[in-house]
């Protein structure tokens, strides 16, 4: 059979000590960390995106990037190409899961009927690649926001024919989805947010969302899939202002629409740090509301304003990413997908296996120094005495709703000023830095 990567083979794990650049010193999938292996705990993902279909172009500059799979001159003939170049990658690599949106894995025809053919095609070669390789889905996704119709949004546009176009496209994406066994559906809202408010009805197109999105939670029940439902937030690019900024605004949007039950959050690092949030806030805001699903997992530049979507590198980051996914008791249908590009230098086909194995070996050692510092419980410990007077009698009373502020004043006009504790970051943080 043709290979893409001819120049590699399968990686190993080879320890902390190894000083081979395509081998992993962290990752070893079948090592146990608290009771499962690291593949278990990690769901490691690769996109499709970036990774087969982004060529290094950027707003100054076509493609840098030349796969010998996009030669094709016929565009089915190429999109077949790429998903074997793509299965070879991910073999190669040992990841489980990957990730798709409709139009990266075929090209638009000239019509729906046509497109969903073209669809319907490629999958049937995706499944066959799927059960030849053990490789699943974690989740996939709709493009609704690339071809010109969608300038103006998909389920927020002000046209209801968009809305239509974008739902059925939304129907078939998850068909394909469910077909294909997937863990998981996410909806990025790529062009749903505004420019200006001067031609926007906000109002309005919140409530379109809302709609579209009980629409899908339908579509999915009709159709026995039984993935879970992401969203996942972004505060801004391509849109001005996109709608589903950060995790918070996404809940209170759930919570007003009534879809809390249904949905959970994808958090991406690099759309933290562009909301003016850490990766780690998020991903905290999220657990602490019973919405932790998934991971987009990149990094930005905090020189950069937008979406540089880099591989994550950084053990810090990972480290407290991977503390807080812990303590909710890891990924359920979720998992860690690199949602990341290589730089547009970056233009061997080498260099992909480079940038995975960096993010894999990152949230390796990510995962290792988690389960180190909640095995220790040091930190545990210190939250425990620092919330301590909560367990204790005025503590649950108020937790309990069993004081009114009346009783809150006699306590206080009774016991003086509170006694006051450190806390005792600046010790927080060295004992961190124990772990890394
Ligand atoms: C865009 C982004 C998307 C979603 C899937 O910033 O992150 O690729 O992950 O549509
Ligand atoms: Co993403």
């Amino acid at each position: 059979m043709h290979e893409y990567f001819p120049t590699v083979g399968k990686l190993k794990y080879e320890g902390p000590d190894s000083r081979n650049p395509l081998a992993f010193k962290h990752y070893n999938p079948e090592e146990r960390v608290l009771g499962k292996s690291m593949s278990e705990h990690l769901r490691f993902s690769v996109c499709y995106w970036h990774t087969f279909k982004g060529l290094g172009s950027d707003p100054f500059g076509g493609a840098t990037q030349i796969r010998e799979y996009e030669r094709a001159s016929d565009p089915m003939k190429g999109a077949e190409n790429a998903l074997r170049a793509a299965f070879e990658f991910f073999t190669k690599l040992g990841v489980d899961f990957w990730c798709f949106h409709d139009r990266d894995i075929a090209p638009e025809g000239d019509s729906l009927l046509e497109t969903n053919q073209r669809l319907d095609r490629i999958v049937d070669l995706a499944e066959r690649l799927q059960n030849d390789t053990g490789m699943k889905l974690l989740w996939g996704t709709t493009n609704a926001f690339s071809h010109r119709r969608f300038m103006a949004g998909a389920a927020t546009n002000p046209s209801p024919a968009v809305f239509a176009y974008a739902a059925s496209q939304v129907k078939k994406a998850m068909e394909v989805t469910h077909r294909l066994g997937g863990a998981g559906y996410v909806f990025w809202g790529g062009r749903e947010g505004y420019d200006t408010l001067l031609n926007t009805d906000m109002k309005r197109e919140l409530e379109h969302l809302g709609r579209f999105l009980h629409m899908a939670v339908e579509h999915r029940r009709a159709l026995g899939f039984e993935g879970a439902l992401y969203i996942e937030p972004k505060p801004k690019e391509p849109t001005k202002h996109q709608y589903d900024f950060d995790a918070g605004n996404c809940y209170a949007f759930l919570q007003k629409f009534g879809l809390l039950d249904h949905f959970k959050l994808n958090i991406e690092a690099n759309h933290a740090t562009l909301a003016g949030h850490t990766f780690q806030h998020e991903l905290a805001f999220a657990a602490a509301n019973g919405l932790l699903g998934s991971v987009d997992a990149n990094r930005g530049d905090l020189l950069l304003g937008w979406d540089t979507d880099q591989f994550p590198t950084d053990i810090r980051d990972a480290t407290l990413a991977m503390h807080t996914i812990l303590q909710v008791g890891g990924f359920t249908s979720g998992g860690l997908n690199f949602d990341a590009k290589l730089r547009r230098q970056s233009i061997d086909p080498v260099d992909l296996f480079h940038a995975h194995v960096g993010g894999m070996d990152t949230f390796a050692r990510g995962l290792k120094n988690a389960a180190a510092m909640i095995e220790d419980g040091e930190f545990a410990a210190f939250l425990g005495e620092r919330y301590a007077g909560w367990d204790g009698e005025l503590g649950k009373g108020i937790e309990a709703g069993e004081l009114t502020f009346a009783d809150l004043e006699a306590y206080t006009m009774g016991h003086g000023e509170p006694k006051l504790q450190s806390g005792r970051q600046e010790m927080l943080e060295n004992l961190l830095n124990r772990y890394l």
